[in-house]
């Protein structure tokens, strides 16, 4: 039986920084056992300090004591590679604590990845996903498309700085359901906007559902761009990607009809979110 650990709980970033310095711990992950708590802070802090055998050797353990790819990916993980991306953002780390950083996601998605396409089944779909012209991150575009290949999705990964013209021929030899574009910088989110529009010159824009997410995406940037769906992560995408084959399979592409039903999707979310919490308040 999987541990049930909740990784949604929203953190602050000053919170996490606080906590950190303070402690080298936090209170998330508060309804894990101890042990397993006490391992994703050192996850956690491995991914903090680049190191990339220390966390690979952290993560069968976990996988042992019954935690599933995706808590250890959605949790300690991820808040790992956040502290360190605002240590970079105040100067405190430069480019290779970054990169020695980023290795350590990355050696720990290539244990999680064969867990997590054991559960590939029968095909649903298929998703064209890369990250945009003149960007090079790739682990979150990685975690999407894993999660996505989980989901039963064929997925064709077309790499980091993927041109509009690579996207188009693609789109036009695949045939997907669904086209990803990832971008984590304000320089380069701008290309999400070019790729569509070339898209649309080539006549393809209602055959694919265009899908978009990165750390400066917003549900404002996607419905100024005429995207689909703002996809905040991973999991979000593979929902909405689930619904754009089986719910919403006739609507096309760029059908305003579509966008709302996809907007909708996240307002349900929160106010479960909501209710959830308002529950958990009621009975503490
Ligand atoms: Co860069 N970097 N980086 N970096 N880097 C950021 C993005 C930055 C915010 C750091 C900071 O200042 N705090 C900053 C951007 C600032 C800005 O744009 N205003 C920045 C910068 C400036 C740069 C360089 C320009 C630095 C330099 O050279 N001076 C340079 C740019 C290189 C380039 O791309 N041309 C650069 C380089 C690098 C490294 C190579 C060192 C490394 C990347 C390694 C790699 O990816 N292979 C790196 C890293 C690791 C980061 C941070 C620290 C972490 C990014 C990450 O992996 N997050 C990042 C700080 C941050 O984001 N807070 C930063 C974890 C990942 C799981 O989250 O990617 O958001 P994310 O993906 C999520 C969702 O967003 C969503 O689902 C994912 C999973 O849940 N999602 C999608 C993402 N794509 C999707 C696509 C979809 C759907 C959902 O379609 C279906």
């Amino acid at each position: 039986m999987p541990l049930d650990i909740d990784t949604e709980k929203e953190f602050d970033i000053e919170d996490l920084k606080h906590d950190i310095e303070r402690s080298r711990a936090t209170d998330r992950w508060e309804d894990a056992p101890a042990e397993i708590k006490e391992l994703f802070h050192k996850i956690e802090w491995n991914v903090i300090d680049g190191e990339n055998q220390a966390t690979v050797e952290l993560i069968n353990p976990a996988i042992e004591a019954e935690v599933s790819a995706r808590t250890l990916i959605a949790g300690p993980m991820s808040t790992g590679i956040s502290e360190v991306g605002r240590r970079f953002k105040f100067d405190e780390y430069f480019l290779p604590e970054v990169m020695m950083s980023a290795k350590c996601m990355q050696a720990a998605l290539g244990v999680l990845k064969p867990l997590i396409l054991e559960e590939k089944g029968e095909e649903v779909g298929i998703c064209v996903i890369g990250t945009i012209q003149g960007d090079l991150h790739d682990i979150g575009k990685n975690i999407v498309a894993m999660m996505l290949e989980a989901a039963s999705f064929t997925v064709i990964d077309l790499g980091v700085s993927t041109t509009p013209a690579a996207f188009i021929a693609a789109i036009k030899e695949h045939k997907p359901h669904i086209v990803g574009f990832s971008a984590l910088l304000t320089t380069t989110m701008g290309m999400q906007w070019e790729t569509i529009k070339q898209i649309t010159a080539e006549g393809l824009r209602e055959d694919v559902k265009v899908f978009v997410g990165g750390a400066p995406i917003t549900q404002a940037w996607c419905d100024k761009i005429g995207a689909d769906a703002y996809c905040v992560d991973a999991l979000v995408a593979v929902e909405k990607a689930k619904a754009c084959v089986r719910r919403y399979g006739d609507l096309k592409g760029g059908d305003p009809e579509l966008h709302a039903a996809l907007v909708a999707m996240d307002t349900a979310d929160a106010e479960r979110q909501a209710a959830q919490k308002k529950l958990q308040h009621a009975t503490a």
